[in-house]
C-alpha cells in the first residue's frame, strides 16, 4: 500500500469537507489543524515517556481533587498554547483548569466564533504502566456577541449543539477521530513523517456487540439497574455472548467498542452520586461520535445530547456504544427506577 497515493491526509480532508460545514469560512478549519498540531506535540512526549523525566506525579491535584500527572500538565499546557496562538477560538475549557479561559488576543476578535473544551490526557492513571490513554475534544460556536468577552454561557450549552467532536488515542498507533455532524472519520499517525491519514472512513458502532465495559470493582455501589444488566450478560446462553473488557482509559475503551461494538458504562455510585465521567468534556464529545456512528449514549434515561449543563466540571452517569445494548441496560434501568 502507497499510503501517499491511497490516502487522503487529514488536512486534505479537513479542507475537502470544509464547504459542507455550515459556517465554512476556514476558522474551523484552522482549529481542527491547531488540534492537530498539539495532538503531535502531545503524541511525541507519550510515546517518550518512559525514556525521558516526564512519568511519574506533578506533585499536585488538579480541580477534580486527582493527582495531575507530569503528561497532564504538560498536554493541558500544549492545547492551551496551540489553541491560544490561533484567533478563532475565543475561550477554552479544560479538565484541568477551575474555570473557563478567555483567550485575550481573540475573545475581543470578531473573527473569533469557537470555544473548546478539552480533557487534556483522559486516563492518566495509565501512563506510568504504559496503558493507552487520550485527548478529547468538543467544539461549540459561542452564543454571546462576537467580539465582547466570553462567558460561562458560551461552556454551558447542551452537547446537541457542539459543532464538532473527537479524540485522540495514544495506543498501539495514534489515531484521531472526529465528526463535523456529517460521520466519523479515523486518521492514523504516520510517526515516521508526523502525517495523519485517513484509515477509517465513514465508521459506524455495530448496532450489537459483545463486549461490555465496566468497573465490576465499584458492582456493590451499582444502581440495581446496573447489577441486574451485568448479571444479564453474565449468563452463559447461546444469545449472550458477552466479554467483559475494561481499559480504564475512556478512548481506548470507546475506540475498542467504535471498532467492534460493545458497551461502556460508568454509572452512578454510592461514592459518586453523578458517577465520575464529566458531561462537557467526555461525555458530550463521545456521544455526538457515538451517535454520528449509528450508536447511542444516554446517563441510563436521558438522551447526553439533550442534558442542559449546569456546571463546567459536572458529572453524568454514562452509558454509551452499540445501540441494542445501551437500549438493553435502559431496559434494566427503567424497570428499577
Ligand atoms: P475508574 C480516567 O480517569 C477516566 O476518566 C476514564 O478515562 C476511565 O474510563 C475512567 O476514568 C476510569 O475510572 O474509576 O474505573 O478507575
Amino acid at each position: 500500500m502507497d499510503l501517499e497515493r491511497d490516502h487522503q491526509t487529514l488536512g486534505e480532508f479537513i479542507i475537502e469537507n470544509q464547504k459542507d460545514f455550515k459556517y465554512s469560512t476556514g476558522e474551523l478549519t484552522r482549529l481542527l489543524s491547531s488540534i492537530k498540531l498539539a495532538c503531535k506535540i502531545v503524541n511525541q512526549k507519550v510515546n517518550q515517556a518512559g525514556l525521558i523525566d516526564i512519568l511519574g506525579k506533578f506533585g499536585k491535584e488538579n480541580v477534580q481533587g486527582e493527582e495531575q500527572q507530569k503528561l497532564d500538565v504538560f498536554a493541558n499546557a500544549v492545547f492551551i498554547n496551540t489553541l491560544s496562538q490561533r484567533e478563532v477560538v475565543c475561550g477554552i475549557a479544560s479538565e484541568e483548569n477551575e474555570d473557563f479561559i478567555r483567550i485575550e488576543n481573540a475573545q475581543y476578535s470578531e473573527k473569533s466564533h469557537y470555544v473548546v473544551l478539552i480533557d487534556p490526557l483522559d486516563g492518566s492513571s495509565n501512563i506510568d504502566v504504559n496503558v493507552s490513554v487520550g485527548t478529547i475534544f468538543s467544539i461549540y460556536r459561542r452564543i454571546t456577541p462576537d467580539g465582547t468577552p466570553v462567558q460561562m454561557e458560551d461552556f454551558l450549552q447542551p452537547g446537541s449543539q457542539q459543532v464538532a467532536a473527537g479524540y485522540i488515542v495514544y495506543g498501539s498507533s495514534t489515531m484521531l477521530i472526529y465528526t463535523t455532524g456529517r460521520g466519523v472519520n479515523g486518521f492514523t499517525l504516520n510517526p515516521q513523517i508526523g502525517t495523519f491519514y485517513l484509515s477509517h472512513p465513514n465508521l459506524k458502532i455495530p448496532e450489537d456487540g459483545k463486549i461490555y465495559s465496566i468497573n465490576e470493582g465499584n458492582y456493590a455501589m451499582f444502581p440495581q439497574g446496573v447489577k441486574d444488566y451485568i448479571k444479564y450478560c453474565q449468563a452463559k446462553e447461546e444469545d449472550r455472548p458477552y466479554t467483559s473488557r475494561y481499559i480504564g482509559s475512556l478512548c481506548a475503551d470507546f475506540h475498542r467498542n467504535m471498532i467492534k461494538g460493545g458497551i461502556y458504562i460508568y454509572p452512578s455510585g454510592t461514592n459518586s452520586p453523578n458517577g465520575k465521567l464529566r458531561l462537557l468534556y467526555e461525555c458530550n464529545p463521545m456521544a455526538f461520535l457515538a451517535e454520528q456512528a449509528g450508536g447511542k449514549a444516554t446517563d441510563g434515561f436521558r438522551r447526553i445530547l439533550d442534558i442542559q449543563p449546569e456546571r463546567l466540571h459536572q458529572r453524568v452517569p454514562f452509558f454509551c456504544g452499540s445501540k441494542n445494548m445501551v437500549e438493553k441496560a435502559e431496559e434494566f434501568m427503567s424497570q428499577n427506577s
